[in-house]
């Protein structure tokens, strides 16, 4: 034997001929395929898989790189012999999904037909009918379900398709049905795609802004987790299934965060990517295979990935083929040529896929019929209820279920997988009678013109069948039921101390803010209930103290020794960590605050979500996702911190916001603040408890503050409590009257945040050197006194016989005598678009124009919304009046020393 070995090892493998060399190569194979059967048969797999690890380990060792696999063969991922026997009853339920299919198209088709351009989509739900379908029969369990309840996002597209299923479960009238798209109907129709705001007893999610969904399923699924952790929601068999677009794998939000639920084991976690390989416009990697590039990036996010590419017709043609030709020929053809076969069908199929000898002869005895049931996984429940139930029970990891269908399933000539499917909402006649037949629908070619909609009889074995399952699995899906106690607020005393000012000691509203959480948290009822979320932004808020008070969010507690363990204030992760420390993702971490600000709605808790952060890194950067907090009614403060264009010193352009509050007027439930002071933001936080816990108002809050440390003041004393209540609340009152009593000069000045302080210098400035009489009010909010305003408006508008409503604004600076001119930190817009409201018009003075690295003196002096440019401001402002005279205005502003050469800071 050794002499062999021997033999072998000397042999110089260039000196053999070719035929020599071949079979050397075969039977060196051969062997090592045979010693594997054998550890296979005697060892089992896990033996296998020792053994190759070390070979691998052993190879690299020698130098031999083995390439990095992240993919494996382009088969379905369960074998044959795995697959579960189908629980249901499997013509029934093709039966009623049909129906579904054809409601579900006629509710497009008819919308477009008596609306042309109403819009509306047939081949999303045509693709994803049956996987909707497995999961509704035998997996997604419904509210009543309790911890075991499962949450599901359903893909935007597909809501005809949800909605049909809900008509057969006489959700919906029939009229809601015919008005689809048609909202302000007398009989109103349903919601294009899914959302809660407009169909709040329905839908729970809103998905259609693609890549909004998928981010979010993730963490609502962690945020589960961190509810049961913590003790404030049942431990249950329950998941959080989403339903993903393969296109809308492109966006970044969808495929961004999938680490995060890898790294949080996230077992409650379902994607179900349909993969159709198409989008809107063509396919989504024609010149390649989208599964297969999908597979590499969840298996190599630690994802447990389950691959559903071809239905049981297929399994027929794997069983013959010996060789491994089909399984190759799977792996060369790309998505693009795939979808001709789709479209095309079975003679392009025989001519074009089995183009090899080894391959025709697979087919050989096979007629057009049969190569035509050679089906996409996708469409085949069996295959789906396998992986649906392999999901279910996976342990340790999320799963991603990749299932290959087809774009327009059905639709025949109208669309079926043609690149324009996406966008196709009419058929005509001779198509929709195909679409009929193919599914085998009862309608006749009269009624068919009348795009009837379906509903067997309430004792059908069809309803009977369908009913009952959804009884079984714990009621109707989707379904949006709030059911949280309403919660009284924190008693006014507990905020006492922050009326009462700092005495002298500086502070940044943004200390104030975190003292007022700091507060909350120890609160008996509302403490557990406050959700920290922070994107690596807690030191810089002065934050840390609470990592140890009330600990990070683990799943795993604390692996090690913290670095500062010493510290009193040490970096603890707990699996009872309140914190939500979500590293630097914005995105992320808003995605954390529409879980827990829905969870009212979803979990029944009363979770109240901070998210502190960036302002700059808010509005402008994660819009859609506060949109979709106020589409969700999702309640909680975002809290933008180090805000202020000219507050935050040094940071520069990118850094300093000065227009946050001016894309907060674009949500509608959502209030949005620029407190001064520490008072004012222990009244907002405790109104917004109110608003959001007690009264159970589907508004949110958004608050600035800043790092400027100054002096806060206590609450003025000639206003009673109420009136300053009502009045930071509403969003105007006057902070400090003027103290001079007798002048022929009157002047109004407005401060918000941090630019307050620059306006009660401009007051001292203006009454001690021009003897204006100028009194301080604080605007804590322009966008609540310009809904109000804008409210009473439209009513006066609509109520001419009535006396008309004079706006909170207005009514707050009757009589205010003089000049009005205001200053914030934020551009100009917010007090111009308020201006028609009041009174008399404002000048206004804001920061519109890119930030600057720079000190905080001279951003203010630069954006000119210094004390000296606010008096000049209010001078020029009573020239033009006329109580000024030219020269007097002129020297002023040389007292002043403005220049008025200096750059514009909009302009330069
Ligand atoms: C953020 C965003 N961008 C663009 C769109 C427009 N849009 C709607 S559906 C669609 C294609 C969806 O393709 P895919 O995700 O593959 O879903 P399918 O309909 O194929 O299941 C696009 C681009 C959108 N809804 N959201
Ligand atoms: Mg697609």
């Amino acid at each position: 034997m050794s002499d062999v070995l021997d033999e072998l090892l000397n042999l110089d493998r260039s000196q053999l001929g070719a035929d020599e060399l071949r079979e050397l190569n075969e039977t060196e194979l051969r062997e090592w395929l045979e010693s594997l059967d054998y550890v296979l048969a005697s060892g089992g797999p896990e033996r296998v898989k020792a053994i190759l690890d070390s070979l691998e380990r052993h190879a690299y060792k020698h130098g031999v790189p083995i390439p990095y696999i992240a993919t494996t063969p382009y088969i379905n991922t369960i074998g044959v012999d795995e697959q579960p026997d189908y629980p249901g009853d499997l013509g029934l339920e093709e039966r009623v999904t049909n129906l579904i299919r054809w409601n579900a198209m006629a509710m497009v088709v008819r919308a477009n037909k008596y609306s042309a351009g109403i819009g509306g989509h047939i081949a999303t739900y045509a693709s994803a009918a049956t996987l909707y379908e497995v999961g509704f029969n035998h997996f997604f369990r419904g509210p009543q379900a309790g911890a075991d309840a499962d949450l599901v996002y359903f893909q935007g597209h597909a809501s005809p398709g949800i909605y049909a299923r809900s008509f057969l479960e006489g959700r919906f009238p029939v009229e809601a049905m015919r008005n689809f798209r048609r909202e302000l109907q007398d009989e109103p129709g349903l919601s294009s795609y899914p959302h809660p705001w407009l169909m709040k007893d329905y839908w729970n999610f809103p998905t259609v802004s693609m890549g909004i969904g998928p981010l979010a399923s993730i963490y609502q699924a962690r945020f589960r987790r961190y509810l049961e952790d913590r003790g404030l929601y049942a431990p249950g068999r329950g998941k959080v299934w989403a339903f993903v677009g393969d296109g809308e794998t492109d966006e970044v939000e969808t495929l961004g965060a999938i680490r995060v639920a890898a790294r949080n084991k996230l077992d409650n976690l379902i994607w179900v990517v349909n993969c159709n390989l198409q989008r809107l416009d063509g396919p989504v990697y024609g010149n390649g295979k989208i599964i297969q590039e999908l597979e590499a990036i969840f298996r190599g996010s630690g994802w447990n990935v389950i691959k559903v590419a071809w239905g049981s017709k297929w399994d027929e043609l794997l069983e013959r083929d010996q060789d491994g030709v089909l399984a190759r020929r799977f792996d060369e053809m790309v998505d693009g040529e795939s979808q001709r076969y789709a479209a095309f069908g079975a003679p392009e199929l025989r001519d074009r896929f089995f183009n090899t000898p080894e391959l025709k002869k697979l087919i050989e005895d096979w007629t057009d019929d049969d190569i035509a049931q050679l089906n996409r996984g996708g469409h085949d429940p069996v295959k789906i209820y396998a992986a649906f139930q392999r999901a279910v029970e996976h342990k340790g990891s999320p799963t991603a279920i990749l299932f290959r269908t087809v774009k327009g399933y059905g639709m025949g000539e109208a669309g079926e997988a043609k690149n324009v499917t996406h966008q196709q909402k009419k058929l005509d006649v001779d198509q929709m009678k195909a679409f009929r037949d193919r599914f085998s629908l009862p309608v006749s070619d009269e009624e068919i013109t009348r795009y009837p909609f379906f509903r067997p009889q309430e004792d059908s074995p069809e309803l009977r069948y369908l009913l009952a399952r959804r009884e079984e699995l714990g009621g109707f899906l989707p379904a949006r039921s709030p059911r949280s106690e309403p919660l009284d607020p924190p008693p006014t005393e507990s905020f006492e101390e922050f009326m009462q000012g700092t005495e002298g000691r500086e502070v940044s509203t943004t200390m104030a803010f975190v003292s007022v959480l700091r507060k909350l948290l120890r609160d008996e009822a509302w403490g557990k209930l406050i959700v920290p979320i922070v994107p690596d932004e807690a030191r810089t808020f002065g934050m840390e103290a609470l990592f140890r008070q009330i600990g990070i969010y683990s799943n795993v507690g604390q692996l090690y020794e913290p670095v500062d363990s010493e510290n009193l204030l040490f970096y603890k992760e707990s699996r009872d960590g309140q914190i939500l420390e979500e590293g630097i993702t914005e995105a992320g971490s808003m995605a954390s605050f529409l879980a827990a600000g829905t969870a009212y709605a979803n979990y029944g808790v009363n979770a109240v979500p901070f998210f502190i952060y960036y302002s700059m890194f808010g509005f402008q950067r994660i819009g859609d996702l506060i949109w979709a907090a106020g589409d969700s009614r999702a309640r909680g403060f975002l809290v933008g911190g180090t805000a202020g264009r000219t507050t935050l010193a040094g940071e520069g352009l990118q850094h300093q916001d000065g227009h946050s509050h001016v894309l907060a007027y674009s949500v509608p439930n959502l209030l949005a603040y620029d407190p001064a002071f520490a008072y004012e933001i222990a009244i907002i936080v405790r109104e917004g408890l109110k608003r959001m816990y007690a009264d159970q108002d589907d508004v949110f809050y958004y608050l600035t503050v800043g790092n400027e440390n100054y002096a806060q003041p206590a609450a003025p004393e000639h206003l009673d409590r109420e009136a300053l209540e009502q009045g930071v609340v509403k969003g105007l009152y006057l902070f400090r009257p003027t103290g001079r009593k007798r002048s022929k000069l009157h002047a109004q000045l407005f401060g918000s945040g941090s630019i307050m302080n620059e306006v009660l210098e401009a007051q001292r400035i203006l009454e001690e050197d021009y003897k204006v009489a100028a009194s301080v009010w604080s605007v804590t909010s322009y966008k609540a006194l310009h809904v109000d305003a804008l409210e009473a408006e439209r009513y006066n508008r609509l109520h001419p016989d009535e006396a008309p409503r004079e706006p909170f604004g207005k009514r707050q600076l009757e009589g205010a005598k003089g000049v009005f001119v205001a200053a914030s930190d934020y551009m100009k817009i917010l007090p111009d678009a308020l201006a028609r409201h009041l009174p008399k018009p404002i000048v206004s003075l804001g920061t519109d124009g890119f930030g600057r690295s720079e000190a905080r003196e001279e951003l203010r002096e630069f954006f000119e919304v210094n004390a000296r440019h606010i008096v000049l401001a209010t001078l020029q402002a009573l020239a033009t009046e006329g109580a000024l005279d030219a020269a007097s205005l002129l020297k002023a502003r040389h007292d002043l020393g403005i220049d008025p050469g200096k750059p514009n800071p909009y302009v330069d």
